[in-house]
């Protein structure tokens, strides 16, 4: 029951399993992973029932690679993810590791910058198109400042945007059948980043040329480490049909970025991420973009990639238990119901306006009576917890 099936659309990014456990601190502790544990690393994804692998060009293509370099690194890889039987459904582009970028790529205030950071993002793209990903990502990790004195607030974003409508019309113009997800960070690893959260990039979204060809690919730690609710930053972007992508993790509120296993830490929230995400029709990938404890070994590593997979199909069913349960269902059916029959007058027009103010209500009433949101809340604890 929670084994996983390619049909789940489970993921992990090329810099997920193969995480060499670097921290800031502490220098690796498992091997750099080379092309031949990536070949290696699409059989053991595949038989753990994965679905995909996602990158970026450099996770595949070192950044110094000739043309030939490249393409025979890739005709190797898509060699073994043919006979693996994964997918890619997703790359990006390394727009941070490289010193190139430290002020930044797409808003760094160095013009010659930005214009090999867009040649980058093309060629990133042309390589996504060659693995026949169907999204794009970026995250935009330098895109900040230590020193805002050191740029313009408002024509860094005017950059961005460029940038953005740059790539718009260069896939467009080589009919590329592939998308734009922009996937935000608050907080690091520059001191400030620009559009840190996945409310700030919906609405730069509706700045650019074309908004339909751009949407979100939300982190479950980066919301954590605003402080904001990871479901609710979902919710929004669900509702503006902008859900592309997602990355699911998990972390502890008021941390760096943690990347820890899903459903590891914040079960809650997990659960009613993945009530939102079954209740909804999500159909895109469930991309995990974590990695193992630096305490792991490569067989450590295998048990964190089943782990995440498996944790996500015993929330799938919880919330299954959920929508079937009786007693909470009544309850959730009551705290809507339309007792006064009024649910009719909230659209706007003349009459409905005029039926409201003709309305009384009784708002001491109204005020007074109990919504029965603990014993709710106790019903789903205790169905998660497996009492229920
Ligand atoms: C991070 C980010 C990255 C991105 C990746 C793909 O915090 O390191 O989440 O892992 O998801 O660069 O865009
Ligand atoms: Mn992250
Ligand atoms: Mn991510």
């Amino acid at each position: 029951m929670y084994t996983p099936r390619p049909e789940d659309k489970f993921t992990f990014g090329m810099w997920t399993y193969s995480n060499p456990g670097r921290d800031p601190f502490g220098d690796t502790t498992r091997a750099v992973p080379n092309l031949e544990f990536h070949c290696r690393a699409a059989g053991k994804l595949a038989e753990l029932g994965a679905y995909g692998v996602n990158l970026h060009d450099n996770d595949l293509v070192p950044i110094t690679a000739t043309p030939a370099e490249r393409d025979q690194i890739v005709a190797t890889y898509r060699k073994a993810l043919n006979d693996a039987g994964l997918k890619v459904p997703m790359a990006t582009t390394n727009m941070f590791s490289h010193a190139v970028f430290k002020d930044g790529a797409f808003t760094a205030a160095d013009p010659t910058v930005r214009a090999y950071a867009l040649r980058k993002a093309m060629e990133g793209i042309d390589l996504g198109m060659e693995l026949d990903a169907k999204i794009y990502v970026f995250w935009g990790g330098r895109e900040g400042t230590e020193v805002d004195a050191g740029k313009d607030l408002v024509e860094s974003v005017k950059r961005y945007r460029d940038a953005f409508n740059f790539l718009i019309g260069y896939v467009k113009d080589q009919g590329y059948n592939i998308k734009f997800a922009l996937e935000a960070k608050p907080n690091e690893p520059r001191g400030q980043i620009f559009l840190p959260t996945t409310g700030a990039m919906l609405g730069f979204i509706q700045t650019l040329d074309d908004p339909d060809f751009v949407g979100v690919n939300p982190e479950f730690a980066h919301e954590q480490m605003a402080g904001l609710s990871f479901p609710h930053a979902v919710a929004q972007a669900l509702d503006a049909g902008k859900l592309f992508h997602i990355d699911l993790n998990d972390q502890a509120p008021g941390r760096y970025d943690q990347d820890l296993r899903f459903a590891s830490v914040n079960y809650k929230d997990a659960f009613t991420l993945v009530k939102l995400l079954e209740d909804n029709g999500y159909s895109g990938s469930k991309h995990f973009d974590a990695h193992a404890y630096r305490t792991e070994d490569e067989e450590g590593v295998w048990q964190f990639c089943a782990g995440n997979m498996r944790n996500y199909l015993i929330l799938k069913e919880k919330v299954a238990q959920f929508n079937a349960d009786a007693e909470i269902q009544a309850l959730v059916a009551e705290l809507q119901a339309d007792v006064d029959g009024v649910a009719g007058l909230m659209t706007y027009t003349p009459d409905n306006a005029s039926a409201l103010r003709a309305r009384s209500f009784d708002i001491e009433a109204l005020g007074a009576k109990g919504r029965k949101l603990e014993l709710l809340d106790q019903l789903t604890g205790d169905l998660l917890l497996g009492v229920r």
